[in-house]
């Protein structure tokens, strides 16, 4: 079994090492310019067109990661019979899980405001809040945002969570459709954004639907860069409708030294580790899927093309 594999981060031999070793008996190469090989599968992150186009064998792509927005032009490259696969948790939702924790008991518990006195040696107790009053919202319920819903349930505050589809989560208030969007904005203290970069996703978060939340509450976006209209959020902060900001994905990646975010002292900035694919996890799970696709069975975690995620 011939696997091409291409990322386009680096230490690709920490990734070919762990598919090595999940599949043992698979000949595994990283692509290089001029090779148009066939291939059996594809492992492959924001590749340049020429490592798919034209690659003949191919039963399966797989993404390194759990979004796909950066695969699009995969689907115009890969015939429709050849199913884009994407990580499906992987150890990645533990992670994006305690990142939302930390972020939310940081503001709950007022942690920000507490650094700022500090920085200032002022002595300055604040008043508690109270979890009833502090509505966590989570958009998107899927994979990654159903344990951090759940999560956010279980240290006692509430939870209302919006997906495309009508859902159904113990103890979490699911919404759906524009009114459920509207319906979420209106009662959170903390927003969290889990949601995949689509078309009807893009600039979701923006001054209409900011405008929406409550005066002093707060934004974490673990997604992409590409949910936020980036101006939006920066006016709304400055005038303090949005408390502060916890973001990990920019619209621009790298986020440019000079960015305006980079100096705003409410907004905490992460560089994209959210949730980090984990090596060993991954290649275990890509293997996995080989393996059923090679007995003829289907799996999860397949891109529908049509949605976009
Ligand atoms: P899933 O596909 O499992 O879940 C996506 C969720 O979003 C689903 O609940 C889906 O609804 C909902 N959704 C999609 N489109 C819409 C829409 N138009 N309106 C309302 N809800 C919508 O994805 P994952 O949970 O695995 O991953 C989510 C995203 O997290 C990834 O796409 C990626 O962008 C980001 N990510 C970021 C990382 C980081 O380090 N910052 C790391 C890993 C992922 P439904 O259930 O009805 O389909
Ligand atoms: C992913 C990511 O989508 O790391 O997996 O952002």
């Amino acid at each position: 079994m011939d696997i091409l594999f291409y990322t386009s981060g680096s230490s690709p031999e920490r990734w070919t090492d762990a598919i090595r070793a999940a599949l043992p008996q698979a000949t595994v190469r990283v692509w290089q310019a001029g090779d148009n090989a066939p291939a059996d599968y594809a492992m492959v992150w924001k590749p340049p067109a020429e490592v798919l186009r034209d690659r003949t064998g191919l039963k399966a792509v797989f993404s390194l990661g759990a979004g796909v927005d950066a695969l699009t032009k995969v689907h115009d490259l890969v015939p429709e019979t050849v199913p884009v696969v994407r990580l499906e948790d992987a150890g990645m939702g533990e992670q994006m899980v305690d990142y939302a924790t930390h972020a939310v008991l940081g503001y709950y518990r007022r942690f920000g405001e507490y650094a700022k006195s500090a920085a200032e040696h002022q002595w300055r107790p604040l008043p508690a809040y109270r979890k009833s009053e502090f509505t966590i919202g989570v958009l998107g319920l899927g994979v990654l945002g159903s344990p951090i819903a759940e999560r956010m349930r279980s240290l006692g505050f509430p939870v209302a969570g919006w997906s495309r589809s009508a859902k159904q989560l113990d103890g979490v208030e699911c919404l759906h459709g524009d009114d459920g969007l509207s319906a979420l904005l209106g009662k959170v203290r903390v927003l969290i954004c889990v949601l995949p970069l689509t078309p009807e996703t893009q600039g979701i978060i923006n001054a209409a639907t900011l405008g929406k939340m409550p005066r002093g509450s707060y934004l974490i976006n673990i997604a992409r860069g590409g949910h936020v209209v980036e101006a939006d959020l920066l006016k709304m902060v400055h005038d303090g409708h949005i408390a502060g900001a916890t973001l990990d994905v920019f619209a621009q990646e790298p986020l440019p030294a000079a960015h305006r975010i980079w100096y705003e002292p409410t907004i905490t900035v992460t560089p994209h580790i959210a949730a980090l694919s984990l090596y060993q996890e991954s290649a275990e799970q890509m293997a996995g899927k080989i393996a059923a696709l090679e007995r003829g069975e289907t799996i999860s975690g397949i891109v529908d093309r049509r949605k976009g995620y």
